[in-house]
């Protein structure tokens, strides 16, 4: 491995080392350059061949290409393009170079803003976006640490369906699109960080309702009025359904910004944002038109404070970082810029991280508007800025100064001639600030007067290395990178301390909710006891009832038993008595029978006058022999008298006992004149 002659800062095996840590990918391909204006006369367009050119240049120049992976560019298949852009914008683009006049690319060109076409148009948009797409793959699979796109045309300003600001596809957004659909890769989040000067319109809007994709973009907005204009660029514009919170505008109110305003941006929004967020790679948007003296940005940020701003961001998703060229128009700037992100990329050295100047007032107006209107999505970023902190703004700006804001003759590499800043508390000091900037536009600091001036422009002179060793200065910056960081710090214990204290009263709200519920549940459990002996009760008093209950139908049943039987006795007497009665009832009704025999014979005797009918008994009963008792009654009617007479005793022997009766009734015979008898007979044995 060679590296460049004046590289004497590590020896051979360290850079070894360096080179098995970290594998860098860089794309660049001459075919790039084929897009240009066609046939242009005077200015050359800012964005041309040149760019890229100038940036590959450099690194070549420097030996940085050498230790890189280094790609030819692949032409972006179709399909790829279709996840953000539309067929017909598809076919605008793979069409536009062939089989056509200049003019007529020309009117389809003015038809879209900041566009212009040529035979090499096509080529150079599938190269930029397949060679974004083909580092990216490689970072995401882990075959490459990181990489960077040296590409053209640029890409976010290019709409789903039409070209726009310099850019024919949105190279960024293909490839995170790409990522995202490879599910192979395992890449879900991605952050993209556009530093371009300009709003990335496109990708916000091609990831709008999108939470995979955190779009971040900081540019130059003035209300609207810096390119693209419009809202769009508003840091109100936060993303919409999914994708609410997930897209952030920073937009700066004013030129000028350094990297003390970028710098400011990362360490409050971007950077705990994306420690929230713990992307799985990081796309940049890299756009150095922000970088100091480029004609379209109006801006200050150095190389070295592009390389700080990159080198935040490697903390960041296992140092997975590609970058891909957007703008930036100052050649020597730009490549510088570039340089100094490779360097880090390739962890060259380590990055000294300390600056020397302090952020607008109305960056920290900014920074807290967007904390505040993305403060819902991140809490870390609920926080109020101490004050400690928002009011160091710019202390050194009057030094650096210049006449006029309008003037817009940069000195590339200048590193520190600066602006005049616009909300400078001290920009009135005219006097002292014109003699200091005319004394540092020469470039001999022992002819200066003013010591103040005279130690600055000592230090232009010096490289890092040398300020370092200069304890007076680096003290000034080391105490004072100690106290913004201290701030810093402060500032996340404070957020983390809210943090625990809403924590703390979460779980003393949670233990009140607890203790509630217990108080509920036991009372829940007396009344239910209460319930339960209350049915134990009834239960009881029911069985009592129950069981004096059944006593009583038990008396009841024997007395009801004994009734009945009673009732059967007398039923049964009833029925023998019937019996009885039926007996007699017979017996009387023969009796009555013989009775009225015996009148009918008496009227037939009566009848026929003295025939008696005892006589002609008697003469039957002399010749009957009677068995047993027998007991006879009559009346004898003879002539005028009757004689009652009674036979007793044994007639079994024929005549002898009821003689002698007879006799005996018939010695006291009564005489009556009766014509009637009655005849009583007893048991007769005949
Ligand atoms: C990619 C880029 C700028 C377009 C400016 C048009 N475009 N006036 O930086
Ligand atoms: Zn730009």
């Amino acid at each position: 491995m060679k590296f460049p002659p004046n590289d004497t800062s590590r020896n051979g095996t360290q850079s070894q080392q360096q080179e098995e840590k970290r594998r860098v990918g860089l794309v660049y391909d001459e075919r790039m350059c084929k897009h240009a204006t066609p046939k242009a006369k005077g200015e050359p367009h800012p964005e041309n061949p040149d760019r890229i050119r100038a940036v590959w240049d450099k690194l070549e120049s420097v030996g940085i290409t050498q230790r890189c992976v280094v790609f030819k560019a692949k032409e972006v298949e179709d399909k790829y393009i279709a996840a953000v852009h539309s067929k017909s914008h598809i076919n605008l683009i793979k069409t536009i170079s062939c089989n056509k006049t200049v003019s007529q690319r020309k009117k389809v060109a003015a038809k879209y803003d900041s566009i212009y076409f040529n035979e090499g148009s096509s080529e150079s948009a599938y190269l930029a976006a397949g060679s974004v797409l083909e580092v990216a793959e490689q970072v995401a699979k882990g075959e490459l640490n990181s990489a960077f796109a040296i590409v053209r045309p640029p890409g976010h300003h290019a709409e789903k369906s039409e070209p726009m600001g310099f850019c024919l596809f949105n190279n960024v957004a293909i490839a995170a699109s790409f990522l995202l659909e490879q599910k192979k890769l395992g890449i879900k989040k991605i952050l993209i960080v556009d530093w371009d000067v300009h709003h990335g319109n496109a990708t916000q809007k091609m990831f709008w309702k999108d939470s995979r994709v955190l779009s971040f973009s900081v540019h130059r907005h003035e209300n609207g009025s810096f390119y693209p204009g419009g809202d769009d660029g508003s840091h109100t514009m936060v993303g919409e359904g999914p994708g609410l919170g997930y897209n952030i505008n920073v937009p700066w109110e004013n030129a000028h910004c350094d990297e003390a305003d970028y710098i400011a941006v990362w360490d409050h929004i971007l950077i705990p944002v994306a420690k929230e967020f713990n992307a799985d790679i990081i796309l940049i948007s890299a756009g150095f038109d922000a970088a100091i003296g480029d004609p379209l940005g109006s801006c200050c940020v150095t190389p070295h404070g592009f390389s700080i701003l990159l080198k935040k961001l490697m903390e960041f998703s296992k140092g997975k970082i590609v970058m891909a060229l957007e703008g930036g128009y100052n050649l020597d700037s730009l490549a510088n810029s570039v340089l100094a992100c490779m360097e880090v990329l390739l962890e060259d050295a380590p990055i000294d991280e300390s600056y020397e100047v302090y952020p607008f007032e109305s960056t920290w107006r900014v920074i807290k508007d967007v904390r505040e209107k993305l403060s819902s999505f991140w809490p870390i970023l609920a926080k109020k800025l101490p004050k400690t902190l928002t009011h160091r703004l710019k202390p050194l700006h009057e030094i650096y100064s210049s006449q006029s804001e309008d003037e817009d003759d940069v000195v590339p590499n200048a590193s520190l001639k600066r602006r005049k800043r616009q909300n400078s508390p001290v920009q009135n000091s005219l006097s002292i600030k014109g003699k200091r900037q005319k004394a540092l536009d020469t470039d001999d600091s022992e002819d200066v007067e003013d010591p103040q001036t005279r130690k600055v422009l000592k230090m232009k002179k010096m490289s890092n290395a040398e300020l370092a060793g200069k304890l007076d200065v680096d003290c000034v910056s080391a105490m004072t990178e100690a106290a913004r960081r201290l701030c810093g710090m402060e500032n996340e214990v404070d957020v983390y301390r809210d943090h625990i204290r809403q924590l703390k009263d979460k779980v003393a709200e949670d233990n009140g909710i607890i203790e509630k519920q217990n108080i509920a549940i036991q009372e829940g459990e007396k009344r239910l006891q209460q319930v339960l002996n209350s049915e134990k009760e009834l239960k009881d008093k029911l069985l009592a009832e129950r069981v004096q209950n059944d006593a009583q139908i038990k008396e009841l049943k024997e007395e009801q038993d004994k009734v009945m039987t009673a009732n059967n006795h007398m039923a049964s007497e009833i029925a023998a008595r019937d019996k009885t009665l039926t007996i007699k009832e017979r017996e009387i009704e023969v009796l009555k029978q013989q009775l009225a025999n015996l009148e009918a014979k008496g009227k037939e005797a009566d009848a026929r006058g003295t025939d008696c009918a005892y006589c002609r008994l008697l003469a039957k009963l002399d010749r009957l022999r009677y068995v047993g008792q027998a007991v006879f009654m009559t009346q004898h009617v003879v002539g005028q008298w009757w004689f009652p007479a009674i036979f007793s005793g044994d007639m079994t022997n024929g005549s002898g006992g009821s003689r002698r009766c007879f006799l005996g009734i018939w010695q006291k015979p009564l005489v009556v004149n009766v014509k009637k008898f009655v005849c009583f007979m007893g048991i007769c044995k005949a």
